[in-house]
Order: structure tokens, then C-alpha cells, then sequence
């Protein structure tokens, strides 16, 4: 569907725009006390107060006018009934069948999928169970206590940032490292202090052919033979997660300790697919599935609430809003938690992989900007760096806030001076501060320019009951669906990342310039020619 800039609803939102682009959130709430109850919607767990946005009753009315244009419950009615609507792969999409109940029936190709991810899952149960209590022992007879996730981009920010937000329910006589990168350092640094006889490796990788994982896993692998003294070891300290058995077994692991997904779960939508096993074993089976239990809840929020009242569809209205009329270029993404430290991390791959796309679903070029910069850090770190720019810089950044009401630790005050710090934060860039307000708190005079803040810097406010596993869940759901909306208006493939495969191509083609003892012939541009050719001659023996 292209043409979105041409569409009714656009025009009217571009007009609108014109009209109420200045008003400012102060003469909008002093205009309508009733503003929070018109502006705020709860959710499964969860408060979304969104009035402090620079939004009226009709620019929601309009917005909503948009979403309806553009489809966006038949396509969100696609997903779920398990069409291809991944076109550029032809594939289905289908991360929601991965937390539907055991007697749903999610098809594809006219096949329910759903007794194959609860196969999966009693799997992973199982061998989780086994790994928890002990009985699954090392080669030398000892108990797992050291789990290593061997993996990247998908197959990582997720497990990781799941491990750090649940760390309260994870198994804590267990240690859990997470190796991403190609940087040798990564590993060294994760299994430095690891005794290898009470060592399991996760290799997680959907394709079991990506560089940096393959090479981590290889030096692994190297690792633990090198200290157990035997080829042996392997069967009882390597699992896989993979949807490719046979690159499996050739790299030497048993496919009865492989647990497998599909290709309709993208890498990034997969932290909940078997890409989560090592959550399982930290939280444990019962854990994993109230995580799977909160991406459901949110699931059938999104699939059957009204657009009105749908927060991934209001999040994701608000995120075109200020991305395709005000101009903004990026979404500030600030949880209240020290344990959501990952959180940023993994919304910034979810979001800019999935919606960082220059052309339509027709391959035509947009007019018009598609996903914004996610960046992000948790609050109240945030405020003592970089939100001066936010309160007070040329550049309007809209930020999601997320708070929790129930600590997860019970020292006096903090918890509660957390929270005042995010309430205080929303309400400081809504409102700022003025110049008669300086002057009445006696301000000198020559400072009040400076210590002016405009306001009128909008923020969505979360408020979740407490960080649970279930809530984990239901708060990645949000997103995805936020992300799924903004894709739909923008007529994007959200589910393709072709971009990132000209890099890897290019790696590949300068590892053996690297490698080779002859100096290579080659054949790039005058800069990369250069800077092989320096590297070659100073990286040392
Ligand atoms: C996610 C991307 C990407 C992928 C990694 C790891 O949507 O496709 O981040 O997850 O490149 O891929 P493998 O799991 O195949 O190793």
C-alpha cells in the first residue's frame, strides 16, 4: 500500500499539525482537568498515561483515522492467522504462536504449529529441570553451575537482557554469561573465572552459520576440551538452539541436545522461542512460562481491544506523530529500573532492524521518514548525563518513561525517591519552568535564560504494578506490537533486515586479505586498500 503521504487521513494530519504544532502541554491540561482519564489507558498489569503528548482530541481522532487507512488490524488480523506477510523472505510471522496456550491452533501452510512449540518447550523444560536440580552432570560427574550463551544480535539481546531484568526469580547458586562478540576478549573475559567441568554452553544461533558465533563456539569448544582432556566432554557441555540440524551435527553436538524454532520466528522476535533457554534454566520452567504468559496477555490485548484503547497501536500512533510531522529523529526509551539496564539495548534492535527500511512493501522508495533512533539508559543514571539536552537542547526527543510500583529490593526510601525522580521528569518536560517562575523564586535576573526550560517535551508514561516475569513479558509484547503498528502505517517490511547482509558479505571477503601470509592483491577502494595495508603491517606476529 503505497501512497501514504497522498492518503486522506495524512492530509488531514499535516493540516491539523500546522494548526496545534505550537500549543503548548501547559495551556492543555489548564484547559481540561480531565485530561489523565481522556489520555491514559490501562493494560494487562499496566497503566499507559499518555497525556503529557502534544496531542488533542482530534489529532488521536485523526491518528486513529490513519490506522484505520492503513489497515492496521487486517494486517495485525493477517499475523495472527499465519499469512505470509513477511513478503521479501515469504514468510510467515508468526512470534505470537510461540505463547499461545497449549490448545490454540495457530496455522501455517494449514499445519497448527502449536503442539510443535509446546513439544518444544517441554523439551527445554525438561532439560532445564535437569540442569537446575543437578542431574544433569558435566563429563567429570559434576553439577552445571555455568551457563554460557554463545550468540548474537537476536540470539542474544534478548536472553541477556531477560537474565538482568529477572535476575530476583534466576537461580542464583548458577552464573550465567552471555558471548556476543567476535572480539576474542568477549569470551576470555566470560570464562575466565569458570571452572569448565561445571560449564554448559548454549551455542544459540538460528542459522548455525554466523561468524561470530561460529567462532566463539570453535573457541569454546577448544576451551573445554583443552581443560577436560577429552572430545568426549563435548556431549555433556554443548547444547544447541537452532533451526538447522544438520550444521548442528557437524560442528559435533548431539541433535537430541538441540532444541529447535522456525522460520517463521525472527531472530529478533525469538527471545521467547528456545533463544530462551538460558532464561528457563535461571528462572526456571514455571518462570518461563509466566514470561510466555505476559507476552500472551499482551498478544490478546492487541488482537482484540479497539484501536482507542489498544496501547502497542496508541504508542505506536504517537511514534509517527512525532516522527512524520514534528520531525523528530529519534524515541528516548528510559525504564526506572536498575534491572531493564538491557532493556534499551534490546528495543533499539527490535525497533531499528525491524523499521529501519527506506523502501515499501512495493520495493518503491518512501517520501516520507520510517523508524526513528531508539537510544536509551535507565533512569535515574539518565538524568545526570544526557537529559540536559532533552529538557533543554534544539532537538524534541520523545521518551517513553517506565516505572515500576513494587520494589524488588526492600531498602528504605529508594524505591520511592526512584520514582519520585520519573514523576518528577515527565512532569519537568512537560511543563518546564518559566521566567515569571524563576522571578518569584527569586532567580538573579542575568541567569533567567538560561535556566528557562521551554516545556513541552512529551513523554508516554508506563506504569507496570512491578517487574515480574510475567510483566518482562507483557512490556516485549508491548513493543513488538508498537513496532508491527508502525511498520503497518509506514507500508514497510518490518521483517526483513537485507541491510545488515552487505556487511557480513564484505567480512567475509577481507578475512583471507587479512589471513593470507602473501601480501593480498587488492582490489577496494584507495581507504580500505590503506587500511589493510597498515593493519597488516602493524598488528604485530
Ligand atoms: C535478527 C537478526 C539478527 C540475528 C543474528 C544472529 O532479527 O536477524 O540479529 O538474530 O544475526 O543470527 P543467528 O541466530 O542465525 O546466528
Amino acid at each position: 500500500m503505497s501512497g501514504l503521504t497522498e492518503s486522506p487521513a495524512w492530509r488531514a494530519l499535516a493540516a491539523h499539525h500546522a494548526q496545534v504544532k505550537d500549543v503548548h502541554l501547559r495551556t492543555l491540561f489548564a484547559e481540561d482537568a480531565q485530561r489523565f482519564t481522556k489520555f491514559s489507558v490501562e493494560g494487562p498489569g499496566l497503566l499507559l498515561d499518555y497525556s503529557k503528548n502534544r496531542v488533542t482530541a482530534e489529532t488521536m481522532r485523526l491518528l486513529l483515522d490513519l490506522a484505520r487507512e492503513r489497515q492496521v488490524e487486517q494486517r495485525r488480523d493477517a499475523m495472527f492467522a499465519g499469512e505470509k506477510i513477511n513478503i521479501t523472505e515469504q514468510r510467515a510471522v508468526l512470534h505470537v504462536a510461540l505463547r499461545a496456550p497449549r490448545d490454540a491452533s495457530i496455522l501455517v501452510d494449514g499445519r497448527n504449529v502449536v503442539p510443535e512449540v509446546h513439544a518444544v518447550l517441554d523439551a527445554m523444560a525438561r532439560f532445564a529441570a535437569q540442569v537446575r536440580d543437578g542431574s544433569w552432570l558435566g563429563h567429570t560427574g559434576q553439577r552445571i553451575r555455568n551457563v554460557v550463551n554463545i550468540g548474537i544480535g537476536g540470539s542474544y539481546l534478548g536472553p541477556e537482557m531477560a537474565w538482568r531484568a529477572l535476575r530476583p526469580f534466576s537461580d542464583r547458586g548458577m552464573r550465567f554469561r552471555f558471548v556476543a562478540n567476535i572480539d576474542g576478549a568477549d569470551f576470555v573475559e566470560a570464562t575466565q573465572d569458570l571452572d569448565a567441568a561445571e560449564t554448559l554452553f548454549v551455542i544459540s544461533s538460528k542459522t548455525f552459520t554466523t561468524l561470530e558465533t561460529m567462532t566463539n563456539a570453535a573457541s569454546a569448544r577448544a576451551w573445554l576440551v583443552g581443560k577436560l582432556g577429552s572430545e568426549a566432554a563435548v556431549a555433556r557441555h554443548f547444547v544447541a538452539v537452532s533451526t538447522n540440524a544438520a550444521k548442528v551435527r557437524e560442528f559435533g553436538i548431539d541433535t537430541a541436545n538441540m532444541f529447535g524454532f522456525w522460520d517463521w520466528v525472527g531472530g529478533r522476535y525469538s527471545m521467547d522461542s528456545a533463544i530462551g533457554l538460558s532464561t528457563m534454566i535461571a528462572i526456571g520452567p514455571e518462570g518461563f512460562a509466566e514470561l510466555l504468559a505476559g507476552f500472551h496477555d499482551m498478544d490478546t490485548h492487541f488482537r482484540t481491544t479497539p484501536l482507542e484503547r489498544n496501547l502497542p497501536a496508541l504508542m505506536a500512533l504517537l511514534t509517527v506523530w512525532y516522527n512524520n510531522f514534528f520531525g523528530a529523529q529519534t524515541v528516548g526509551v528510559m525504564p526506572y529500573s536498575a534491572h531493564l539496564a538491557r532493556f534499551p539495548a534490546y528495543l533499539q534492535q527490535l525497533q531499528m532492524e525491524s523499521n529501519g527500511k527506506h523502501v515499501d512493501m512495493q520495493g518503491k522508495h518512501v517520501d516520507y521518514e520510517t523508524g526513528p533512533v531508539i537510544w536509551g539508559e535507565p533512569g535515574t543514571d539518565g538524568q545526570h548525563s544526557f537529559y540536559q539536552l532533552i529538557h533543554q537542547g534544539t532537538k524534541l526527543i520523545p521518551c517513553d518513561l517506565i516505572g515500576f510500583c513494587r520494589p524488588l529490593s526492600d531498602l528504605p526510601h529508594h524505591h520511592d525517591y526512584l520514582m519520585a525522580n520519573l514523576f518528577a521528569q515527565a512532569e519537568a518536560l512537560a511543563f518546564g519552568k518559566t521566567a515569571e517562575e524563576l522571578a518569584a523564586e527569586g532567580s538573579p535576573a542575568f541567569q533567567t535564560p538560561f535556566r528557562v526550560a521551554e516545556g513541552n517535551r512529551p513523554t508516554n508514561l508506563l506504569l507496570v504494578d512491578a517487574l515480574t516475569p510475567r510483566s518482562l513479558g507483557m512490556l516485549v509484547a508491548l513493543y513488538e506490537h508498537n513496532v508491527f503498528t508502525q511498520g503497518a502505517i509506514w507500508g514497510i517490511d518490518s521483517f526483513d533486515q537485507w541491510g545488515v547482509e552487505l556487511g557480513k558479505v564484505l567480512a567475509q571477503r577481507i578475512i583471507p586479505e587479512l589471513e593470507s601470509a602473501a601480501a593480498p592483491a587488492l582490489a577496494h577502494d584507495s581507504s580500505t586498500n590503506a587500511l589493510i595495508t597498515r593493519y597488516r603491517s602493524r598488528r604485530g606476529a
